[in-house]
């Protein structure tokens, strides 16, 4: 396996065509329950690499809606499981990716995500009740995507978010909990799209976020931790949306991602010589994105979809 180099853009689109069309492969087993975040995770990849078109727009718009539930308003991560806003966001996104919002009932899934909020700002992930500062990214970054975020009570949104803030400047998936780059990814995100950036203090989680990164040039999620190329994205996104990304020494984490590559068979893994999965092979193209590399689309750190699909959803008058 990979040896660095440049990016094998050409593997990695064969590797995500072929990863969706052997449905009775390991990784298709292993996904089998999170099927629609595999969709975003691979359809986004082929976008940043400008190759949407290598699959089929009306067999995956198909797909995506037979993991809707009309009762509800919410979308299973596979066909027949039940609803969960961890899909419903990937659904909505894979759905602005295609341009194709005009397949939902906007107001129905809109209702289901509002129907997740708490008394106390927070948001549950389903009906049973699980609380995290990644329902509450996922619940403002839909609704936002949606135009549908004044149905929500944003400033108690803000203030939940606001209590899970550490004296370390990071944030945890719920009051006191550990800082941890996914969840500050999710809150700085949130704070992001609701304007509310003020309640961060950017040299602080600066500091924090800029000593992620590992003596071999790849970022960990937290102190004392593994370098992973995943980390490239909740961290350098995070560093941008506080402008503090030049703080990283961006030519080492290229190259730490660049090393996950199997140059071979196409695919990217967590970290050097490690099996290829299709969840790094998007975090890894998303952090080279973030990074400017060439050839690869520009990305929006907080909405995490193509500049490009996310201008067209927000200077559109018609909605
Ligand atoms: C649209 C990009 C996007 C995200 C949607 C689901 C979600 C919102 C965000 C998840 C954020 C998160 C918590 C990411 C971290 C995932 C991860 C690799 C967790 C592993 O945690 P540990 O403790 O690993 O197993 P470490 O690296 O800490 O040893």
């Amino acid at each position: 396996m990979g040896d660095g180099g440049e990016l094998a853009a050409e593997k990695h689109v064969r590797y995500i065509v072929t990863v969706e069309k052997k449905k009775d492969s390991f990784e298709s087993l292993v996904m089998e329950h999170i099927r629609l975040n595999g969709a975003y995770w691979g359809l986004t990849t082929l976008d940043l690499l400008q190759k949407l078109h290598a699959v089929e727009a009306d067999e995956v718009i198909q797909w995506i809606m037979s993991c809707y539930h009309p009762e509800s308003g919410g979308f299973g991560g596979n066909v027949g499981h039940d609803a969960h806003v961890l899909y419903t966001l990937s659904a909505v996104q894979v759905l602005c990716l295609f341009d194709r919002l005009d397949a939902l009932d906007v107001d129905k899934v809109a209702d289901y995500i509002v129907g997740l909020q708490n008394e106390d700002g927070s948001f549950s992930g389903d009906i049973w009740g699980e609380v995290d500062t990644r329902f509450s990214y996922i619940a403002i970054c839909a609704l936002s995507l949606l135009h549908r975020l004044h149905k929500i009570n944003v400033q108690k949104a803000v203030d939940y978010i606001v209590s899970c803030k550490n004296l370390d400047g990071g944030f945890g998936a719920m009051p006191g909990g550990e800082s941890h780059a996914g969840q500050i990814f999710c809150c700085v995100g949130a704070l992001a799209i609701t304007g509310s950036l003020h309640h961060v203090d950017r040299d602080l989680l600066g500091w924090w976020l800029c000593e992620r990164q590992c003596k071999e040039g790849g970022l960990n999620g937290r102190p004392e931790k593994l370098a992973d190329v995943c980390y490239s994205w909740w961290v350098l996104s995070s560093l941008i949306m506080i402008d503090r990304v030049h703080w990283i020494d961006k030519d080492k984490l290229a190259k730490f991602i660049l090393n996950c590559q199997d140059k071979e068979n196409g695919g990217i893994s967590d970290r050097p010589d490690n099996a290829v999965d299709i969840y790094h092979t998007y975090f890894g193209v998303a952090g080279l994105s973030l990074m400017e590399y060439p050839g690869v689309k520009p990305m929006d750190p907080a909405y995490a979809l193509p500049l490009d699909v996310v201008n067209r959803i927000f200077l559109r008058k018609e909605h």
